[in-house]
């Protein structure tokens, strides 16, 4: 406006250019429509926002820009639900939106999601598949909250998540038998073993060494020490050994440290660090679980930085390199490693009230539910540079097993909103029942490899978890489908008891076969171990639970009773050697799991069902229980 004032003494500046009327006119006209233009342009181009600011009323333009970082924190503080957790701010879809202002923001956001995620992965050497810097591009899940700090202070109501709970967490105390209560405490008796001798020789390695009395550390971990105390706190909790609690409970207090530096494999410190710390945290509302929890799941977010987002296998949780397993053919990705993480990262994001541990585990989701499936089946090896898969070997096993044990369970964990984990499982299984279940020579029936289109006959102790995650898909199936789903879980889950019964111990071997004239028994003298693995007593618990046919809790204590004979040494429990034969020696190692699942899920089938009631939990693969997130009991504002 200022242009077209006359100023005193001075003629307008259309007169002082010599103009004419009507030629004052035209230029008038020229000049209004050069105005209306550029102010539309102030409007209608991206990034406007703060020439609106100068032109809207101050309150609209706050609510305006505020909006998707005030709907995402409600969001998490009301619900772990799949489709209602805290979700990136719209700017996170920006690259598929390039404005002519886009480069400039881009370059902005990926610094914003790079200091999110931690420190780029990096080259690392040898044969192990790099990480190259540009890579990171194509990223799609890289959808950090653009500006965390500004966000109001996120805080979890874990009071409200308490009063949610419909059965108290260590069960309301009913009447039981006395046989049943004296075999659950003979198991609490084996619990306090195990952790008084890890204590003794052993506290803060991450297991104990039996025979040797000293710790073990290994190479799983990258530097995180303490995996059986970790491991270990919600068994002793939902044991009520308070003081062994307590002394683990210090233990993490003063002496778990999180700046290590070392290679760690994703899954194992998802499944067992994190899981443990989530569980302990819902058991017992402690902070400092929920706060350890938090810190180690952002050390792991580097390992996503790869084109399609699906996470290479082993990071340095100092410096966030990552890389695939040197075995994993041509730089792939392990199915049952990217696939393992839904549980705990949606628990992630509901706590810290951030979604990037979310957005990261849905676009694992979405990569899966696109790329196409070899006869229904998901093979186990997936490239995280293409997004295709890299070898045809399917296993409800090992490489394979939790993957399909996630989807069901991501269902339940979102009170059965998550119909996609739900579709995605049913799918799978249906493609499983037609291509691997087969029924042996003398009946059994078992669950094949499948190698490229050839079944192998061959069924891993790690299989036999499948049992019990058929058997409680199966309650929410229709009809016939879950008569018949109910059938193979209780077959399953009955072969694998074959696998124990039939070996000299009464405990199984690592692997067993069906050919060549063998039934459930192992051929190959590198499958005769036995390492106190769960996933057969995991199988009990589940149809125990669900069936409540007295023969699940006779062969937990045949598993029981073979533990003290053949694994408990006299300072603590031992994996063995060599199930066929009455003398084994022993391997000197007891497993972190041990503590975390083998014993946890033998305490839970002498116990009542309220205790961990699975319509309050799910337990995660390391049989860490997470809470279902029951979203009708908030709505309705019930205790
Ligand atoms: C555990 O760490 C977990 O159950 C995992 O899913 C597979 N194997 C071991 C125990 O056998």
């Amino acid at each position: 406006m200022v242009v077209l004032r006359k100023l005193p003494g001075m003629p307008g500046w259309p007169a002082a250019l010599g103009l004419r009327l009507p030629q004052k006119f035209l230029f008038l006209l020229f000049l209004s429509g050069l105005l209306t233009l550029c102010f539309g342009a102030l409007f209608l181009l991206p990034d406007s926002s703060r020439f609106k600011r100068l032109f809207l009323p101050r309150r609209a333009t706050a609510s305006a820009s505020s909006s998707s970082s005030a709907s995402s924190s409600s969001a998490s503080s009301s619900s772990t639900r799949d489709t209602d957790l805290p979700r990136s701010p719209p700017a996170a879809a920006e690259p598929r939106h390039a404005s002519p202002a886009a480069p400039r923001r881009l370059r902005e956001k990926l610094r914003t999601a790079a200091r999110m995620a931690g420190p780029p992965a990096r080259t690392a050497p040898g044969s192990r598949q790099q990480v190259q810097g540009g890579e990171s591009r194509a990223q799609p899940a890289s959808a950090a909250p653009p500006a965390r700090e500004t966000r109001a202070p996120f805080r979890f109501d874990y009071e409200r998540f308490r009063r949610s709970l419909r059965h108290p967490v260590r069960g309301g105390r009913s009447g039981e038998d006395p046989e049943t209560r004296a075999r659950r405490m003979k198991i609490k008796e084996m619990m306090k073993f195990a952790w008084d001798n890890y204590k003794q020789y052993a506290l803060g390695k991450n297991e104990l060494r039996p025979l040797t009395r000293n710790g073990h550390i290994g190479n799983m971990f990258g530097g995180l020490r303490g995996a059986t105390v970790i491991d270990a706190l919600d068994t002793l909790y939902i044991m009520e050994l308070e003081e062994e609690f307590q002394e683990a409970k210090q233990w993490v207090e003063k002496s778990f440290d999180l700046n290590v530096n070392g290679e760690a494999s994703l899954f194992e410190v998802n499944i067992r660090y994190i899981g443990g710390l989530l569980a302990t945290y819902y058991l017992t509302g402690e902070e400092v679980f929920k706060s350890k929890a938090l810190e180690l799941g952002e050390k792991l977010l580097p390992a996503f930085n790869t084109p399609t987002g699906i996470p290479r296998g082993v990071i340095n949780l100092g410096s966030g390199m990552s890389w695939s397993w040197g075995w994993a053919s041509a730089g792939s990705s392990i199915l049952a490693e990217f696939g393992t993480l839904h549980l705990e990262f949606l628990h992630l994001s509901e706590l810290s009230g951030n979604p990037v541990f979310a957005e990261k585990v849905r676009n694992i989701r979405r990569v899966l539910s696109r790329v196409e499936k070899p006869q229904g089946l998901y093979p186990n090896f997936l490239s995280p540079v293409t997004g295709s898969w890299v070898q045809h070997h399917v296993s409800i096993g090992g490489l394979g097993d939790s993957f399909y044990e996630y989807l069901i369970k991501s269902w339940l964990m979102s009170d059965k909103k998550d119909s996609e984990a739900k579709k995605m499982y049913d799918d799978a299984l249906e493609a499983i029942e037609k291509h691997l279940v087969k029924k042996s020579a003398g009946g059994l029936t078992y669950i094949a490899e499948w190698r490229g289109g050839i079944l192998d006959h061959k069924m891993g102790h790690l299989a036999c978890f499948s049992g019990g995650m058929i058997a409680l898909g199966a309650q929410h199936g229709a009809g016939d489908r879950r008569q018949r789903h109910m059938e193979l879980a209780a077959e399953i889950t009955s072969t694998c008891h074959e696998s124990y019964t039939r070996s000299d111990t009464k405990l199984g071997p690592e692997a067993f076969r069906f050919d060549a004239g063998s039934e459930a028994t192992a051929t190959r003298l590198s499958e005769r171990y036995y390492i106190l693995r769960p996933e057969v007593v995991e199988s009990y618990m589940y149809l125990w639970r669900l069936t409540h046919q007295p023969k699940y809790r006779h062969w937990g204590w045949e598993v029981v009773q073979a533990l003290e004979k053949h694994c408990r040494v006299e300072a603590g429990f031992s994996g063995i050697r060599d199930v066929y034969t009455t003398t084994p020696t022993h391997d000197n190692m007891q497993q972190s799991f041990f503590l975390a699942e083998t014993l946890k899920y033998l305490y839970l089938l002498f116990c009542e069902d309220d205790v961990l009631s699975l319509e309050d939990w799910v337990f995660n693969t390391e049989a860490h229980p997470l809470p279902i997130n029951h979203t009708d009991l908030r709505a309705a504002g019930q205790p």
